[in-house]
């Protein structure tokens, strides 16, 4: 084989491995044997620059930077698409279609409208001579030089007989992550990012430097035919689809071919319900008369075809006024910037307001009062600010500075150095965090209280009807019933809720309190290890302590440490397991020790360092009994200070009487019992 038949052959083994890549997603070979024949054919290239051709798979970066782009005339014009917003709007297309045809059923192909940039590539004898950008239809600009970049684009087209003209037209995109990635690189260093993947894709496909262009992860599919001269195609528009295909040219993986309005509108509820997962933006559907000659029947309209529509999906940004910021105080105290918007129809909902997330987010943004800022909710997705548009920003606007003291309580804010959230210091004197608390305390996954909806948390606290989670169940009948939007039957229900709310488990009842980073899996864990919320308790006097649960740190440890140990936080804590509120759980599984078992205990007098009730499920759950009065059968009396009667009684049976001190030991070391009696 001489030089020349050499690089011939790299350049075709490429070019398939390209097409198996790029086109069919099926590599034959590892990305390193790639990179081996891509390097020989490089070098051979350098050694001979003679034999180096515009169509090698080594030129797709070849193009110099360019001062601007020419012009290309569309020798076929390229058309718009009319477009459909409803099933009404639908049902009209194809009943025109029916009536010029004269045809009871119509043939469609239909595939997903892609979010990029109307691009033509024409090819004469197999090769790629130009690409160009669809401009206003007629003339568009010449961008061969980026479009070849596109390693999806074939340079040569696969296989031997193709018209001599062939001419076709595509969408240049760039797939969401592609997307993801690079705003998060441009962002990282200082640079410009784009506000979606269209904008981007039509961003790069401006660049004038190759160089540049290639570097931007894009990709095309092939929709539609340009002028095509001597040589025969399909008389259908999904057969030439796949008669392209073999010959590198890609479409669509979704384009299918159905028959009927009710099938186009099958298919609409179909990728509406892939949207979310694929991995480009589209915005809608496109439906095309199948039959070439159909199509030819059916003609045009100014600059759209008849037999042609895109069946649009509700728009996932809109242009609106930014109005005001306000600052909203969640559970932990976080200052969230929310964003109140001039309402708009967005992603199928009107919005009118949108998360600003947390200051660093305005700043990166830049959003300012006043501004026209483009808003985005796609799918199911809490509605975001994109970012402002600069271009009709006034002169008078000013940067969003975040207020030093709670908007809520008055109480000053802190930011951490390492964390982008401010927050109120204000803790539970801040109604905000109280409400917040509340409303967490009574979610599903929570105590699950049904009825104690946000409004009704507002007027609690507000009304001071309520201060912590204990008072809700000290709410009267009267007292609810006086609330606005509550009727007696209402609030009845809301009582008998809440004294449903009570039985729990133990780990619901962690959750519930609203720990900082403790989440439902960590209240389980939590719940797991200690069995008993005395156990727990006294775990949290220490941070080493609580770390020996799984998936428990230092900084989980030292927030279950601080919220535990706080008194006010016990005391809540005590009145809700305490005898007039009850919350209560099943008995954990007996752990295997019970030292306990078989003895009573009786409490008498105040303890200093827990509640009566703590040291009772204690002694519960070491097995021991605790009984109200002494008698003849009470194993031990623990006496605390200002005992009473029942030390007489003991004293008087000989009942052994234990101090606090000695009670401690014994729950942490309660074989130690036997050494202490007197
Ligand atoms: O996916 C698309 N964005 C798409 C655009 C598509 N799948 N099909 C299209 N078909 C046409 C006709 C019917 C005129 C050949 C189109 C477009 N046009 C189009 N894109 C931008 C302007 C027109």
């Amino acid at each position: 084989m001489n030089i020349e038949q050499q690089i011939e052959k790299l350049r075709e083994q490429i070019n398939q491995h390209n097409h198996q890549y790029y086109v069919l997603d099926d590599p034959l070979i590892p990305d390193a044997e790639y990179d081996r024949l891509f390097h020989q054919l490089q070098s051979l290239e350098k050694a001979n620059p003679q034999l180096v051709t515009a169509d090698s798979p080594t030129q797709r970066v070849g193009g110099k930077p360019l001062e601007a782009f020419g012009k290309i005339t569309h020798q076929v014009p390229m058309l718009s698409l009319a477009n459909a917003f409803s099933s009404e709007e639908l049902r009209d297309f194809d009943r025109r279609v029916r009536e010029k045809l004269n045809v009871e059923i119509v043939s469609y192909a239909v595939e997903p409208k892609l979010d990029g940039l109307a691009v033509t590539l024409m090819y004469e004898n197999g090769r790629l001579v130009y690409g160009a950008t669809r401009g206003d239809g007629t003339t568009g600009e010449e961008i061969t030089g980026n479009l070849k970049t596109i390693p999806s684009i074939p340079l040569k087209l696969y296989g031997s007989v193709h018209p001599a003209i062939l001419e076709v037209r595509g969408e240049v995109y760039m797939p969401k992550k592609g997307f993801e990635e690079f705003n998060r690189n441009a962002a990282a260093h200082g640079e410009k990012t784009f506000v979606n993947p269209r904008n981007a894709a039509a961003g790069s496909l401006r660049q004038l430097d190759p160089g540049v262009t290639a570097k931007r992860p894009l990709d095309i599919y092939i929709y539609a035919l340009g002028q095509v001269d001597q040589g025969a195609l399909p008389d259908n528009h999904t057969d030439v689809l796949h008669q392209l295909q073999e010959w590198g040219l890609k479409h669509s993986p979704l384009l299918d071919c159905v028959q009927g309005v009710e099938a186009l509108q099958a298919y609409y509820e179909k990728i509406a319900g892939l949207r979310s997962a694929l991995p480009y933006e589209i915005d809608g559907v496109v439906y095309k008369v199948n039959d070439y000659t159909q199509q030819a029947i059916m003609g045009f309209v100014s600059r759209a075809p008849r037999w042609a529509i895109a069946h649009k999906f509700p728009a996932q940004e809109e242009l609106t006024t930014l109005e005001d910021i306000q600052i909203q105080v969640g559970r932990t105290g976080a200052l969230t910037p929310v964003a109140r918007l001039a309402p708009v129809f967005v992603g199928g909902v009107t919005v009118t307001n949108a998360t600003l997330h947390n200051m660093d987010e305005i700043e990166r943004k830049d959003v300012r009062i006043g501004d026209s800022v483009i808003v985005r909710r796609a799918g199911d997705v809490i509605p975001e600010v994109v970012g402002p548009v600069l271009a009709k920003r006034s002169t008078d606007t000013e940067k969003f500075v975040m207020p030093d003291s709670c908007p809520v309580c008055g109480s000053s804010v802190e930011k951490m150095p390492d964390e982008a959230v401010y927050r109120c210091t204000g803790g539970l004197y801040c109604a905000a965090q109280r409400k917040a608390a509340i409303r967490h305390f009574a979610s599903r996954r929570a105590m699950d209280i049904d009825g104690l909806g946000d409004k009704i948390v507002d007027q609690l606290i507000e009304r001071e009807l309520i201060k912590t989670p204990a008072d809700l169940y000290r709410l009267d009948l009267q007292s609810l019933a006086g609330l606005e939007r509550m009727g007696e039957k209402s609030a009845a229900n809301l009582i008998q809720a809440l004294s449903d709310s009570r039985q729990t488990t133990f780990a619901r009842f962690l959750f519930a309190l609203g720990i900082r980073e403790v989440g439902e899996a960590t209240a389980v864990s939590l719940a797991n290890h200690f069995i008993t919320l005395g156990a727990l308790f006294e775990a949290s006097a220490s941070e080493e302590t609580l770390m020996a649960v799984p998936d428990i740190g230092p900084v989980v440890a030292s927030r279950i440490k601080h919220f535990l140990q706080e008194p006010h936080n016990r005391e809540v804590i005590n009145q809700l397991i305490s005898d007039d509120i009850k919350i209560h759980w099943p008995d954990p599984e007996k752990p295997a020790l019970q030292p306990f078992s078989g003895l009573i205990f009786v409490l008498t007098g105040t303890l200093q360092g827990m509640a009566r009730n703590e040291a009772k499920q204690q002694i519960q759950s070491l097995g021991g009994k605790v009984a109200g009065s002494v008698s003849a059968k009470t194993s031990y009396v623990i006496a605390g200070d200002k005992s009473g009667s029942k030390l007489d009684k003991a004293m008087a049976l000989k009942i052994p009487v234990l101090d606090e001190a000695e009670l401690l030991q014994i729950l942490k070391n309660p074989l130690s019992l036997s050494d202490i009696q007197r």
